[in-house]
């Protein structure tokens, strides 16, 4: 009897995208969980572009400070435990803030509330507070790998949408 074929999982193309970019992945303050940023960080790999994965727990003065370390194309933020949304909110508040930080690209997923999906969605909230897109729990990583090779993805279609070097 043959052994079978090995499954491959090839990730969608990055059409119109600009070549390998910056993303830096980062969890909320309050958030302890690990292996969702792990998750986040093969799965942009993937794609091609490079990560600094800043980990767990992160105050909101650190996310900034490292935001302007790494001069990151992106920011991806990830958080579990179910106060993804209050912590969410006020980080995009924080980071909006900061004029040179005002117009770098910002997305959040996870499971962001405490009671899944009765307890509502919290997406258009974080996106009324600032972040460029919300994908909620598993549900989103489909719309995410959209998001990473689709040509208008703010943060990947061009150089010249880079947070410039100070
Ligand atoms: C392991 C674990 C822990 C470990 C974490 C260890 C570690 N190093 O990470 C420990 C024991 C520390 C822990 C603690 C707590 N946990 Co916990 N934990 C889990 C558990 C069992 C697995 C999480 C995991 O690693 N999953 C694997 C990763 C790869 O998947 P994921 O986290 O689910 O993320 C997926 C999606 O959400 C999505 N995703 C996540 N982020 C993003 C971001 C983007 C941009 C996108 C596109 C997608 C995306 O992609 C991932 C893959 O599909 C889950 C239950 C479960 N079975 O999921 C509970 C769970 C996450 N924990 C929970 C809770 C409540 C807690 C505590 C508050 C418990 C307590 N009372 O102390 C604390 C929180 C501590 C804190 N300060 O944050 C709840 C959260 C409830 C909610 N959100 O509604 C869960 C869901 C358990 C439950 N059913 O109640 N936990």
């Amino acid at each position: 009897m043959s052994a079978a074929a090995p499954t491959v999982i090839t990730p969608e193309p990055l059409t119109g995208t600009a070549g390998p970019r910056r993303v830096l992945v980062s969890s909320v303050s309050s958030d302890s969980h690990t292996w969702n940023l792990v998750f986040l960080q093969l799965l942009i790999e993937e794609y091609g572009h490079s990560v600094t994965n800043i980990g767990a727990c992160v105050p909101d003065d650190l996310l900034i400070a490292e935001c302007r370390r790494h001069r990151p194309d992106m920011v991806v933020i990830s958080s579990v435990n179910g106060h993804g949304h209050l912590d969410g909110r006020r980080l995009i508040a924080r980071l909006r803030a900061e004029p040179d930080l005002a117009d770098l690209p910002v997305v959040i997923g996870g499971k962001l509330g405490t009671r899944g999906a009765e307890g509502g969605s919290h997406a258009r909230a974080l996106a009324e507070a600032g972040f460029d897109a919300v994908f909620e729990d598993s549900v989103g990583i489909g719309e995410f790998r959209r998001y990473l090779a689709a040509p208008g993805t703010r943060a990947l279609r061009g150089a010249a949408s880079a947070v410039p070097v100070l």
